[in-house]
């Protein structure tokens, strides 16, 4: 009797997974390693390939971590990826070779953590760069200084970093203190996916693990000399918590260059783009042109020039990758075109 209600259920199971082979599933990247995947279904991470339906897809059509695909399940080697689901937020930025040619990093992050150590690594013009890119993919961006336990001026910091536009909240943090954890309570929420991105060593997996309470994931020292990290986390990974709050952890970055954001410049920087508005001329270059309101700002010290300065870089930065990145993309879809009418040996 016992003997046989076991088979029944053994072979209930077999039914139920020949079931789920044969369906298209819906599932979530959380990590990729060339062409091959990684997909979270049904609480375990299963093996993956694209189907082919995505070889003619232009590369920002690829899945990358945080994506919601389909896919027909494989029980038994990899699934097959058919189609990704539209993107709530993508956040992209140019590769470091600077061919502008564009990385693509996660997609559907509702906030983005810009994380930095209150050390040698915080710098207000790569808060202001990651706070563009957020903004331009559609998460919400929050800075996180974090160490703050080795830092004796923490709230100047964190005064300095919430003038760098009006978008972002600032919070001062030690994950291995637990000083001032309390208030990072409300992004991790179940159903909300945060991505953390900063330099190597600024403790964004520390911080997965303070909040998660386990040692998910690898961490170790930074250099004495100059607080760099040892790039420890090599690949970007989501993870999920038992509480269903989604986490992306990434590789630490050397640097954040400007290309495809001009709209999240702007929202970083929108104050200066009311004063740009308000001057008498509405061609105004702000250098000797009267009723300039922008001068005018940084006269009475209500806009730093230095910000300023900043605001003008990034964008001239930005217009100067848009156009490489407009040639090459011009180059590849001719070189796509080629291939397909057979022009190139494999
Ligand atoms: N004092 C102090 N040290 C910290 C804090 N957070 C992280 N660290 C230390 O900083 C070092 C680097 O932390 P990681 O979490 O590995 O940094 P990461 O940002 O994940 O670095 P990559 O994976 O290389 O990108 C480790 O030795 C941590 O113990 C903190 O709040 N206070
Ligand atoms: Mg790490």
């Amino acid at each position: 009797m016992h003997m046989n209600s076991e088979t029944e259920t053994k072979k209930e199971h077999r039914q139920n997974e020949e079931h789920r082979q044969n369906e298209e599933q819906r599932g979530r990247i959380a990590c990729v390693s060339r062409n091959q995947y990684r997909i979270l279904f049904d609480g375990q991470e299963i093996p993956a390939r694209l189907g082919g339906g995505f070889y003619d897809e232009s590369p920002e059509r690829f899945p990358v971590v945080g994506d919601y695909v389909t896919f027909f399940y494989n029980r038994s080697g990899d699934s097959v990826i058919r189609s990704v689901c539209e993107r709530s937020s993508f956040l992209q930025r140019p590769d470091q070779a600077k061919t502008g040619v564009m990385q693509y990093m996660a997609a559907n992050a509702d906030y983005t953590f810009i994380v930095t150590a209150l050390n040698h690594d915080y710098s207000y013009n790569r808060i202001a760069r990651y706070a563009s890119v957020a903004l331009q993919g559609g998460s919400v961006p929050v800075v996180i200084l974090t160490k703050a336990d080795l830092c004796d001026d923490a709230d100047r910091y964190v005064k300095e970093a919430e003038t760098i536009s009006d978008k972002v909240r600032v919070h001062a943090i030690s994950a291995l203190r637990g000083i001032g954890m309390d208030a990072l309570k409300e992004y991790f929420v179940p159903g909300k996916t945060i991505c953390l991105l900063g330099s190597s060593g600024a403790g964004k997996s520390t911080l997965i693990n303070a909040v998660t309470g386990e040692e998910i994931m690898e961490t170790s020292e930074v250099r004495e000399s100059d607080s760099k990290g040892r790039h420890t986390t090599t690949h970007r990974q989501l993870l999920m918590t038992g509480d269903g709050v989604c986490i992306i952890d990434t590789p630490g970055m050397r640097e954040i260059g400007m290309a495809g954001v001009q709209e999240g410049i702007e929202d970083t920087f929108s104050d200066i783009l009311e004063l740009e508005s308000r001057c008498r001329f509405s061609d105004c270059r702000h250098k000797t042109e009267p009723g300039c309101a922008v001068r005018a700002a940084i006269e009475s010290g209500e806009l730093s020039a230095d910000r300023y300065e900043l605001y003008r870089n990034l964008g001239a930065e930005n217009t100067r990758n848009y156009a490489k990145k407009k040639e090459i993309s011009k180059w590849a879809k001719a070189y796509r075109k080629a291939s397909r009418k057979g022009m190139f040996p494999d």
